[in-house]
């Protein structure tokens, strides 16, 4: 089983993450980590602390020269923004001599939408920063960094996985649009939004920078596929094996996700049987797998992997902290007052796909682990070579015994 923890405040000193469950023998390439938690500080529309901060993981345990051991992998990324919160964040009971930064006044004005209000009540908080802190989507950075490890031992057995923007507030791609693995792919890590349609992503870009300038916020859709996965990762047997579950979970888990969809989405509640199910035909070539013309499910039937795309819909709400604030009341007096406002991202629907594929490369090589594990990546590659010959045999005996007239 793969299982990772986070902890860390965003205005903190450190995010830490563990790791527990990774097969001893894969090569680690921090590089690679690295460029992942870069990717997930891009995307236009972010606000300030970007620029301050340019994440970096420190593997602190579980790999040696270069490749993991099989032991738990520790990791720390530092925030460089510490040195100007010293003051309001310390750990000690009392603020330690040279604390740096400002000592800043407790939060008691709850925005909406945003974890406070129910956070403060749920843990007695009377300075809503106790919740806010954690709450923060600075902790996926941490989630990208596991991702990442994930992102790795799939790689190495010729799994791969992308993503790109499908919508930004109202602006979206057709629904007829279906954006492939090799376009998404395609898509520059310079690009402003990670949208495959230019005119669209212009517009994108003024609707964000109007929701800027009205102090106003927006979110999104974005879409992660993963190419390569073997069939029959996850199961239908029973609910908690069921693969498109586990891996709604863990996108609704991503910080502002309100709904996720798998394949075509909630387009299925709108379209007749034969517009929605995947037909299937017989091998393109003689020793070929066996067609399928559309991928309206995600690559997911029944719970388990079929062997096309898996593709993984995020939708987003807009951020909570608007520069112009919603209306709220101050805990400590119960009258109206505007929201506290917090430095933010006017629009963080791209670096969510970041995170999104993070997420999903987590479910997926637990899955993975789940049906070719092995405490090492030598004893997992057995397993799927056995797996595999196991299906091309059935394939090989199933060709030799078609009547030739078909
Ligand atoms: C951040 C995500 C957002 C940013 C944060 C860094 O967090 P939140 O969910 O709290 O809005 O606003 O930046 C700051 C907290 C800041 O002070 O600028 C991230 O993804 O790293």
């Amino acid at each position: 089983m793969l299982r990772f923890l986070t902890a860390g405040e965003s205005h903190g000193q450190t995010l830490v993450m563990t790791l527990d469950g990774m097969p001893a023998g894969l090569e680690i390439d921090i590089d690679a980590l690295n460029a992942q938690l870069r990717r997930r500080q891009g995307g236009y529309g972010r606000g300030r602390r970007m620029q301050i901060e340019s994440d970096r993981a420190d593997i602190m345990a579980g790999v040696r020269h270069g490749r993991t051991t099989g032991a738990p992998i520790a990791l720390l990324i530092r925030n460089r923004d510490w040195v100007n919160w010293q003051q309001t964040m310390y750990v000690e009971s009392e603020m330690p001599e040279g604390a740096t930064g400002a000592n800043r006044p407790d939060v008691t004005r709850p925005r909406p939408g945003h974890a406070d209000l129910a956070g403060a009540i749920k843990y007695g908080h009377t300075d809503v920063r106790d919740v806010l802190e954690r709450a923060s989507a600075r902790e996926t950075a941490a989630r990208v960094a596991a991702g990442s490890l994930a992102r790795q031992l799939l790689g190495r057995f010729g799994v791969r996985i992308t993503s790109h923007v499908s919508a930004i507030g109202g602006i979206a791609l057709p629904e007829s649009r279906e954006v492939s693995f090799d376009d998404a792919q395609a898509l520059s890590e310079d690009s402003p939004l990670r949208c495959v349609d230019e005119s669209l992503q212009q517009r994108m870009i003024a609707a964000i920078d109007a929701a800027k300038e009205a102090g106003d916020t927006l979110g999104g859709a974005f879409e992660v596929i993963a190419r390569g996965l073997p069939p029959g990762l996850g199961s239908y047997v029973q609910w908690d094996r069921k693969l498109d579950g586990r891996l709604a979970q863990a996108m609704m888990c991503i910080h502002a996700i309100k709904a996720v969809g798998i394949g075509i989405g909630p387009d299925v509640a709108f379209r007749p049987g034969s517009q929605v199910h995947d037909e299937i035909l017989p091998p393109a070539r003689g020793d070929g797998p066996l067609a399928r013309p559309s991928n309206n499910a995600g690559g997911l039937e029944g719970g388990v992997t079929n062997g096309e795309d898996v593709r993984v819909t995020g939708f987003m709400k807009p951020i909570a902290t608007l520069m112009k604030p919603l209306r709220s009341v101050d805990l400590t007096t119960l009258q109206d007052a505007p929201a506290a406002i917090e430095r933010s991202d006017v629009c963080a629907v791209p670096a969510a796909a970041v995170v999104g594929e993070a997420m999903v490369a987590f479910v997926l090589a637990d899955a993975f682990l789940e049906k070719l594990g092995g405490d090492s990546i030598d004893e997992i590659a057995q397993h799927l070579a056995a797996t595999n010959a196991a299906v091309e045999r059935r394939f090989t005996a199933a060709r030799s015994s078609a009547s030739p007239a078909r």
